[in-house]
């Protein structure tokens, strides 16, 4: 029997790297939202990781008729009361130019805002939401968080994202710096998706034995 069918619904190219990698093992054939040239911009509108993650994968699962999983994720930093959270992605929009923000532009507010916040302040974590949708709209949720401290400057090149200025202590060095065999590791995207697995193996087993394709909701 063909493997069954997952779509990646995110359009950032690092979280289908990271992604790809973290399910090369999951029994599932992976698709992504470059295989559906058409599909429109799904807007992310919700307060919460949780109603983002589950907002796209199900957008996605019913555009594509395929289950899909959605990934909502961000830093949230103590000394700026857990901003940038949802907003992460568009940090350092600027509202006179359409053009989105790079990485840098986002990391380079971030250093600005925590110039005069000391080492021992500058704690912060990433936190990732995973959504597995169906077309069917039956939602499976899991979360990974990660801890760190801002760095005073970017250092490293792998990743993506605030990845350059992200200090993961365990390690003494940034998250960009311990390349992608570590991060997918101890990242928060990581441990979201290995508590994932469990709930994805049950629902593969399920796929097998001829199930509904429903599986748990939460
Ligand atoms: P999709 O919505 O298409 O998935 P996006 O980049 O807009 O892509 P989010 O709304 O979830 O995704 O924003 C997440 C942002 O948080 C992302 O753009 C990064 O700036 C940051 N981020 C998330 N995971 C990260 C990681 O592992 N390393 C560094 N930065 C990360």
């Amino acid at each position: 029997m063909a493997p069954p069918v997952l779509v990646m619904a995110t359009r950032n190219p690092g979280k289908v790297r990271e992604l790809q990698a973290l399910l090369a093992d999951s029994g599932v054939s992976l698709l992504s939202l470059a295989d559906f040239p058409l599909l429109p911009e799904i807007p992310e509108e919700g307060a919460t990781f949780e109603e983002n993650a589950a907002a796209k994968a199900l957008a996605v699962a019913r555009l594509t008729g395929h289950p899909a999983l959605a990934d909502d994720s961000g830093l949230m930093v103590d000394a700026l009361n857990g901003a940038p959270g949802v907003f992460s992605a568009r940090y350092a929009q600027d509202r006179t130019t359409p053009r989105p923000p790079t990485d840098a532009d986002n990391w380079g507010k971030l250093l600005d805002e925590l110039q005069n916040v000391p080492w021992g302040e500058r704690g912060a974590r990433f936190v990732c939401e995973l959504a597995l949708a169906t077309p069917d709209g039956s939602i499976l949720r899991a979360r990974g968080e990660c801890a760190g401290v801002i760095a005073l400057q970017p250092r490293g090149e792998t990743g993506f994202g605030y990845d350059p200025v992200f200090w993961a202590p365990e390690y003494q060095a940034t998250m960009a710096e311990l390349g992608p065999e570590i991060k997918n590791q101890i990242s928060h995207r990581a441990k979201a998706l290995a508590a994932f697995k469990t709930l994805l193996r049950s629902w593969l087993k399920e796929q097998e034995t001829g199930g509904s394709g429903n599986f748990m909701t939460n």
